[in-house]
């Protein structure tokens, strides 16, 4: 039987173009990075803005430069008598950004993807990286306004909205809430309630709780749950969040018993937590495997990651089978196992190529392997972005990977003889980069 042909079908030189372009046009909803708008102030100085200290909008080249991800980098390059982490967190921001820049740009080769990535970002933003030249930098960005650099990297990244983390028990972020509600209202920011504390240590987090009037006792239990999903409405409302989301340690379970170390968390989640986002009808974020302070003094630098459990997910996903969850693991060696999950549950949607994994050689394996087994039903990636300017070389290093996949899928498919259109690939590139992330959301 023969059908009809297509008739706009692409040959191989026009799979490769027609992939790229869709890639490079697509706008992304980047669905976790840690940035803020203005509203939340900044620490960095700028054409006409005030200077707040303890602001949680950062931006620019010292904030670029002292990126936890270089420090990190930075500390395999000094002896412990030359330098200690707390004599380096005792340096201002300048000093520090100058050491980093000394140490891991001029003193040898910025290979690493981190280093590379603030190279990316200065040359897309139209500075000479030849000129290697940080004071001449410095410059350029002391006259952006903070505002104006929003749009011009929102620009530049092709990044349609930013997807904040708002740490409800930081007490620097919750007061800027408290002060005034319509910080949140940068129509380029969505807001995403992060609620670690009340799974990972529900004592230490009710203690916070009952001091900001909720009477939600040391263990969990009774008239406390209540206060506790009060605790819930009141914030995913003040902060109007469009999902809640965790980071868990590599040792979490979900207990259904209760017992165990995990037991109370594991209430929690079930008798608030879930409750709740089922109400709200918002998605919730599970990030696991983050081991929290492996090297203290080095701060958040000294996290690391291991293997978690997938089968915690993936009875999560069966119990909670009204609930919709988002899932990134920590550990390559969990990608597959939480693919095939994916594969058994359609309210769990996987995304992106987290911390560690965010490497080229990663992105690139991992994205292959999920596009096999998922087809084109899963997020690819988020930036993680803590710098505004990380939108730059974060998405531009990840789009150059998705497109080494992408096209090679679609090259295999017109090897059959099925007929791939520019169309189509447009259709399911908008479906990655921003699609899945909405619809989701939506339920
Ligand atoms: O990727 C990072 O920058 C980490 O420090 C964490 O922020 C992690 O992404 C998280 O959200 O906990
Ligand atoms: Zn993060």
């Amino acid at each position: 039987m023969s059908g009809k042909k297509h008739k706009k079908r692409l040959d191989k030189k026009q799979i490769k173009g027609a992939v790229s372009r869709a890639l490079r046009e697509q706008p992304v909803i980047d669905m976790h990075t840690h940035l803020y708008p203005p509203s939340f102030g900044t620490p960095v100085a700028g054409k006409g803005g005030d200077i707040d200290e303890g602001g949680l909008m950062l931006w620019g080249v010292d904030e670029l430069l002292t990126y936890h991800y270089l420090i990190a980098e930075l500390f395999r390059t000094v002896r412990p008598s030359e330098l200690t982490p707390d004599a380096f967190y005792g340096m201002d921001k300048r000093a520090q950004a100058e050491l980093i820049w000394k140490n891991l740009f001029i003193d040898r080769s910025p290979i690493s993807e981190a280093a590379r990535g603030v190279l990316t970002t200065l040359q897309k933003l139209g500075l000479d990286t030849g000129d290697r030249d940080l004071e001449g930098y410095r410059k350029w960005f002391g006259e952006q306004t903070a505002d104006g650099y929003i749009d011009k990297v929102m620009e530049i990244a092709n990044v349609s909205s930013i997807t904040m983390t708002n740490a409800v028990f930081d007490d620097n972020e919750r007061e800027r809430w408290l002060a005034d509600g319509s910080i949140g209202d940068d129509s380029r920011f969505t807001a995403v309630l992060r609620l670690d504390p009340l799974i990972c240590n529900y004592r230490e987090a009710a203690g916070k709780l009952r001091e900001w009037g909720y009477e939600a006792g040391d263990v969990f239990e009774g008239e406390g749950i209540e206060e506790v999903k009060r605790f819930l409405r009141d914030w995913i409302g003040r902060i109007k969040a469009i999902y809640a989301a965790v980071s868990l340690p590599p040792d979490f379970r979900y207990e259904e018993g209760g017992e165990g170390t995990w037991g109370e968390g594991s209430r929690v989640l079930r008798e608030a937590i879930l409750p709740v986002c089922r109400e709200f009808d918002i998605p919730f974020a599970m990030m696991i495997g983050s081991q929290r302070g492996v090297n203290p003094p080095l701060r958040d630098a000294g996290d690391m990651g291991f293997k978690a459990d997938v089968e915690s997910v993936a009875r999560i996903c069966r119990e909670f089978s009204e609930n919709r969850f988002f899932v990134t693991l920590l550990s390559r060696e969990n990608q597959h196992e939480l693919a095939v999950a994916a594969r058994k549950f359609g309210n769990l949607m996987v995304f992106g190529c987290w911390w560690f994994l965010n490497n080229p050689s990663i992105i690139e394996e991992m994205t292959r392997m999920r596009c096999e087994l998922l087809g084109t039903t899963f997020i690819p990636q988020h930036s993680d972005a803590r710098v505004l300017d990380q939108l730059i070389y974060k998405w531009d290093h990840s789009r150059g990977i998705l497109y080494e996949v992408f096209k090679d899928k679609y090259l295999d498919l017109a090897a059959t003889g099925w007929s791939v259109t520019e169309k189509e690939i447009r259709r399911d590139v908008e479906a990655m980069l921003s699609g899945n992330f909405r619809g989701f959301l939506k339920g």
